[in-house]
C-alpha cells in the first residue's frame, strides 16, 4: 500500500509521519522528509508510534454503568441527561473538560456546542494545566495569543535559551534540531532548570536557579540590558509601560535565584550581546503560581531590545500537546471564545453569535480546571463530559478529583482506552477512534497547521470524537448547527469563523481555507497561519504592530514570587515533578509499546545524596512521600542532578500501572491568579523510607495481578514484568504467586533461603518459562533486564537470577530503537576505547535511529575515563 503523510500524534513539535498501513491493522512508520517540522526525523516515541496501534486495551462499544450497549440507547442517554439537568439546574450545571489532543474539528465542535448552543462558558480543557500561563502573557503583552516565531529561529539564533523546559525529552525532534544549528554556527545553549536535566549536556551554561524565581532573573537581566545600552528605542515607540517594568525590574532581588553572582552576570553579557537569541519557554515557567508573570518576565526583555518576531530572535513558547495551539484557535479555554475572540467583549460575542446563529451565548468566563472540577465535588456541576484527557491522574490533588468524579450526578467519558483511572469512574463511556483512524487538522508550536489522516479502519463501533459531539448536539435539538458529515465541513466553518475575527482586528485569520474543496482537504500540505488575503505565514511583530487597541505592545511592571506553598519542619522537600523521555503523560499508548517502557520501567524519585542520608535512603530503597493532599511510594534515586531540599518525581504512572506511583496525588491545587493553571511543579511534602517486610521482582508471560502495598508494571518484548513490595509477611509464597501470575496448574520451581527471606519460584509449562518471582528483605539484586528476555524460553538457570557466565547483562535500555543497554553501551566504551556518540553508534547501532538517547550516551562517554571527546 502507498505511504499516507500525517502528523504524530504526541508533543507539540508536530512532527509529519509517512504511514504505511500492512493491511492486517498493523503499521509502518517513518518521518516525512518533506515535513517542516522534522525533515524526516523522529524521536524514540514517534518512532515507536506502530507499536501502539494494536486493539488489546481498546474500547470498541459504548458502555452505560459497565454494560455494552449500542451507540443509540448511549448517545440519547448523554443528549437526554445534559438537557434535563439544563433544564432543572441552567446552563452552568454541565461542563465539558476536554484536551489538547482533540483535533481542531473535533475541539470546534465540543466549543461551539457548549458556548453558543448550551450557553456556558464551562469548557476547559487539560491545556489549562499546560499552556494558560503562556496564553495569559502572550495577551497581555500582544494583545493576543500569538507565537510570533518559527523554528527556523532555531536555526538561525547565535543563543538559545531553555527556561524550564526539558527539550531534549520532550521536544526531542526540536532539540535535534538546535544541536545540528549549534554545530553549523555555534550556537550557544544556556539552560535555566532548577534540575540538571539531559538539556543540559551540551549547555554552555546550566543556571540551576532556586524553583520559581524566574521573574527575579528576567527582571535583572532587564535592568542589564538597560544598562549596557541594549535598548532598542525605536522599537519601544510601538511599547507602553517601559518605565513601570524598568522600575519594578530595578526593586527586584535577583539573590532570590541563590544562583552565584558570576554564573548571573556571564547569562546576562551573553543575553544582551547576542541580538539572535531566542528564548524557549515550557512547563517550568507555565505550572507555577505566577506562570502568567514569568512569562511576562521574558517578553519584557525581548520587548526592550526589539528582539521579536525577527529572524533568529523572539520568545518561544513550546507547546506540549499536539494541537494545543489549535485549541487556543478554536477558543477551548473557559476564558476565551473562538479564533482568539475575547469571551467577554460584546461585539466580539454578537459577531459568533450571529455566525453560529446561536439561541445564547455566555455572558462571561466559565470555570477553569481546578475551580471546575471543585464545582463537580460542591454538587455545582451536575452532569461531567470528559474527552480525551484522563484528569483523575493528571489533575493537582488527583484523589479529590477521582471522588468529586465519582459523586458527580452523571459522568461521561470519551476515550480510545476501556481501562483508565477516569474511565473506570464513568456512567457512561463512549468508545472514540485513535490517531490512525481519524481526520483532521492540529497546529504545532509555530502554528503550522498538519493533517492527520486516516489509514486504519475504526475497530468495533468507535466512531470519531467530532462525530459523537455533533451527534449529541443534534439529538439535544441542534441539527441543524451540527449537521456535519465530515471533518472538512467543521474546517470550512473554522476557517470561515476565522475571518469575522480577522476583521475585528485578530491575529487568528486563515480564511483563504474557508472554501477548501474535499479534495483539497485531503491534499492540504502543512501550512502556518496566518492565511488570509491580507498575511500568509511568517513572523509577527518584527514591525512593531500589536493587537492591543492602541496597536502597541505591552511591558509589565513584575516582583518576583515565591512559590505558594511555603516548605517547614512538617514538609521539608520541594517536589518537582516533570516527564521522562519515552513515556507520554498516563501512559495509555506508549506503555503498550516494550520498547518505550524499557527506558525506565518504575516510577522514582530523584533524591539528592545528602538527604537520602538524612532520613536512612540508600539506592533501590522505596520513598514515601506526603503532602497535605495525599502520599505515594515511589524507587529512590540518588541524584546530584537536583539540589538539596529539591526532589524531582516523573508524572506519569497510574492506577494500571503502579497505583502508589500517582503523582498528582500529592500535588496541591495552586493556581496562578491570572491565568488558573496550577502550580505542578513546587508542591511540599515529607520523604522516608518506606520499611516493607519484602521486596519482590516478577517476569510473566502472561498478565500479572498484584496485590499489595507497592507495586508496577510494564510491558516487555516476552509480557510484563513488575516491582512488588509488600508491609506484611507473606506466609504462603507459593500460593500468593499463583495467585500472582494467575497460573493455578503451571509446574513450579522453588528455592527458598528461610533465614535470609529470599524466595525465588519459576513456573514452567512444556520446559518453557511462563513466570518467575524474586522475593528477598532488601530490594531484590537480580539481573532485571536480562530476566525480563526468559520468559517464553527455556530458562534453565533461571532462579540464579543472573545471565549465565559466557552472555553479559545488557542493563536497562538506553537506546529504545535499537534495544541496546546501559552495560552494553558501557563495555564498548571501554572496551572499544569510544571516545564519541558516532564512534558508540558505529559500534552498536545506539543513537543512530531517533537520536533520543544521544544526550545520554554523551552523559556514559562523560562518565568514562575518556572525558575528552563526548559529541
Ligand atoms: N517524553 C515526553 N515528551 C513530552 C510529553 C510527555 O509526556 N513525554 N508531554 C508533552 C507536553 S503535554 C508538555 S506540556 C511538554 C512539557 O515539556 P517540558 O516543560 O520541557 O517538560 P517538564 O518535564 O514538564 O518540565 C520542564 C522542566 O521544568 C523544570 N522546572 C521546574 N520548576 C522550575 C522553575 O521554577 N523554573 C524553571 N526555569 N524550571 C523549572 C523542571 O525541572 C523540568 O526539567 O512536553 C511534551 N513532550
Ligand atoms: N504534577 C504534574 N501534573 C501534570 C503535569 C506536570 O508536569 N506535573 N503536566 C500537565 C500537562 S502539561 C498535561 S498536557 C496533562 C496531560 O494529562 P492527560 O491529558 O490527562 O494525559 P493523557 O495520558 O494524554 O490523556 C489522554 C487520554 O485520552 C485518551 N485518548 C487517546 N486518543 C484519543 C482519541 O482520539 N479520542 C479520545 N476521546 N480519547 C483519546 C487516552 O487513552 C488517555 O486516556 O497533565 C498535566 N498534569
Ligand atoms: S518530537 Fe517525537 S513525540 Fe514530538 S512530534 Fe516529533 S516524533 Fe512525535
Ligand atoms: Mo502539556
Amino acid at each position: 500500500m502507498p505511504e499516507t503523510c500525517s502528523t504524530c500524534p504526541y508533543c507539540g513539535v508536530g512532527c509529519g509521519v509517512l504511514l504505511r498501513p500492512d493491511g492486517a491493522g498493523g503499521l509502518a512508520v517513518r518521518g516525512d522528509p518533506d515535513h517542516p517540522a522534522n525533515f524526516g526525523k523522529l524521536c524514540s516515541k514517534g518512532t515507536a508510534l506502530a507499536d501502539t496501534v494494536g486493539l488489546g486495551g481498546r474500547l470498541l462499544a459504548p458502555q452505560i454503568a459497565g454494560r455494552t450497549t449500542d451507540w443509540d440507547d448511549a448517545l440519547q442517554l448523554v443528549a437526554d441527561r445534559l438537557s434535563d439537568t439544563i433544564a432543572q439546574h441552567g446552563p452552568d450545571s454541565v461542563a465539558f473538560y476536554v484536551s489538547g489532543q482533540l483535533l481542531t474539528e473535533d475541539y470546534y465542535v465540543a466549543n461551539k456546542l457548549m458556548k453558543g448552543f448550551i450557553g456556558s462558558a464551562n469548557i476547559d480543557t487539560n491545556s489549562r494545566l499546560c499552556m494558560a500561563s503562556t496564553v495569559a502573557g502572550h495577551r497581555r503583552a500582544f494583545g493576543t495569543d500569538t507565537v510570533p516565531g518559527t523554528y527556523e529561529d532555531l536555526d538561525e539564533a547565535d543563543l538559545v535559551v531553555l527556561v524550564g523546559s526539558n527539550l531534549a525529552w520532550c521536544h526531542p525532534v526540536l532539540y535535534r534540531r538546535l544541536l545540528d544549528a549549534r554545530s553549523r554556527r555555534g550556537t550557544k545553549i544556556v539552560v535555566i532548570d532548577p534540575r540538571r536535566t539531559a538539556s543540559c549536556d551540551q549547555a554552555d551554561l546550566h543556571l540551576a536557579l532556586k524553583p520559581g524565581s524566574d521573574v527575579a532573573l528576567f527582571n535583572h537581566l532587564l535592568t542589564r540590558v538597560e544598562d549596557k545600552g541594549a535598548l532598542d528605542r525605536a522599537f519601544l515607540q510601538n511599547v507602553v509601560g517601559f518605565d513601570e517594568a524598568m522600575l519594578a525590574a530595578g526593586l527586584d532581588d535577583v539573590a532570590m535565584t541563590g544562583l552565584q553572582p558570576a554564573d548571573i552576570e556571564a547569562f546576562c553579557d551573553l543575553w544582551v550581546s547576542t541580538k539572535r537569541v531566542v528564548t524557549v519557554f515550557s512547563q517550568g515557567v507555565n505550572q507555577s503560581s505566577s506562570g502568567s508573570d514569568k512569562v511576562n518576565a521574558i517578553l519584557n526583555c525581548h520587548l526592550a531590545t526589539g528582539r521579536v518576531g525577527k529572524p533568529g530572535a523572539g520568545p518561544l513558547s513550546v507547546t506540549g500537546q499536539p494541537n494545543a495551539m489549535g485549541g487556543r484557535e478554536v477558543g477551548g479555554l473557559a476564558n476565551m471564545l473562538a479564533c482568539h475572540l475575547d469571551i467577554e467583549n460584546a461585539e466580539h460575542s454578537a459577531a459568533v453569535q450571529g455566525f453560529w446563529n446561536a439561541p445564547t451565548m455566555p455572558g462571561a468566563q466559565g470555570l477553569k480546571a481546578v475551580d471546575m472540577f471543585d464545582a463537580v465535588a460542591d454538587g455545582q456541576i451536575k452532569a461531567l463530559w470528559i474527552i480525551h484527557t484522563n484528569p483523575a491522574v493528571s489533575m493537582p490533588n488527583a484523589r479529590k478529583v477521582r471522588e468529586a468524579i465519582v459523586n458527580c450526578p452523571f459522568t461521561v467519558v470519551s476515550d480510545i482506552t476501556a481501562q483508565t483511572d477516569t474511565a473506570r469512574l464513568a456512567d457512561v463511556l463512549l468508545p472514540a477512534t485513535a490517531w490512525a483512524e481519524k481526520d483532521g487538522t492540529v497546529t504545532n508550536s509555530d502554528r503550522m497547521i498538519s493533517r492527520q489522516r486516516a489509514v486504519l479502519d475504526a475497530p468495533g463501533q468507535a466512531r470519531p470524537d467530532w462525530d459523537i459531539l455533533a451527534e449529541v448536539g443534534r439529538r439535544m435539538g441542534w441539527s441543524a448547527a451540527f449537521d456535519y458529515q465530515s471533518p472538512v465541513e467543521i474546517f470550512r466553518e473554522h476557517a470561515a469563523l476565522s475571518g469575522v475575527a480577522g476583521r475585528l482586528g485578530r491575529d487568528f485569520d486563515i480564511s483563504s481555507l474557508r472554501d477548501l474543496t474535499s479534495q483539497e482537504y485531503t491534499a492540504l500540505k502543512p501550512t502556518r497561519w496566518p492565511i488570509s488575503a491580507t498575511r500568509q505565514g511568517g513572523r509577527f511583530f518584527g514591525d512593531g504592530a500589536f493587537f492591543h487597541a492602541d496597536g502597541k505592545a505591552r511591558m509589565l511592571p513584575l516582583t518576583c514570587k515565591s512559590p505558594a506553598a511555603k516548605t517547614g519542619p512538617r514538609y521539608p522537600y520541594r517536589l518537582n515533578t516533570g516527564r521522562i523521555r519515552d513515556q507520554w503523560h498516563t501512559m495509555t499508548r506508549t506503555a503498550l509499546s516494550p520498547r518505550l517502557s524499557a527506558h525506565l520501567a518504575e516510577p522514582f524519585v530523584e533524591i539528592h545524596p545528602t538527604d537520602a542520608r538524612s532520613i536512612g535512603i540508600t539506592a533501590a530503597d522505596l520513598v514515601r512521600l506526603k503532602s497535605p493532599q495525599g502520599s505515594a511510594i515511589l524507587r529512590a534515586v540518588l541524584s546530584d542532578a537536583v539540589t538539596p531540599g529539591q526532589i524531582f518525581a516523573p508524572i506519569h504512572w497510574t492506577g494500571e500501572t503502579a497505583p502508589s506511583g500517582r503523582i498528582d496525588d500529592l500535588v496541591a491545587p495552586i493556581t496562578d491568579p491570572v491565568s488558573g493553571q496550577p502550580e505542578s511543579k513546587a508542591s511540599v511534602v515529607s520523604a522516608e523510607r518506606f520499611d516493607a517486610a519484602w521486596y519482590g521482582f516478577a517476569v510473566s508471560s502472561g498478565p500479572l495481578l498484584p496485590e499489595c502495598s507497592y507495586w508496577a508494571r510494564s510491558r516487555t518484548q516476552h509480557g510484563w514484568r513488575a516491582e512488588l513490595a509488600g508491609l506484611n509477611e507473606v506466609d504462603d509464597w507459593h500460593h500468593e504467586a499463583r495467585r500472582l501470575f494467575g497460573l493455578p496448574d503451571a509446574e513450579v520451581l522453588i528455592f527458598e533461603d528461610k533465614a535470609r527471606g529470599d524466595v525465588r519460584l519459576a513456573f514452567m509449562q512444556d520446559d518453557r518459562l511462563l513466570a518467575a518471582l524474586f522475593v528477598a528483605r532488601r530490594p531484590v539484586a537480580v539481573m532485571r533486564d536480562y530476566l525480563a528476555t526468559l520468559p517464553g524460553d527455556g530458562a534453565p538457570d533461571v532462579l540464579t537470577g543472573r545471565t549465565p557466565a559466557d552472555r553479559p547483562d545488557p542493563g536497562p535500555t538506553l537506546c529504545a530503537c535499537f534495544g541496546v543497554g546501559v552495560n552494553t553501551i558501557l563495555t564498548a566504551i571501554e572496551t572499544g576505547q569510544l571516545t564519541t556518540v558516532e564512534a558508540v553508534g558505529q559500534s552498536l547501532n545506539a543513537g543512530t535511529n531517533c537520536g533520543s538517547c544521544r544526550p545520554e550516551i554523551a552523559a556514559l562517554l562523560a562518565r568514562t575515563m575518556h572525558r575528552e571527546a563526548a559529541e
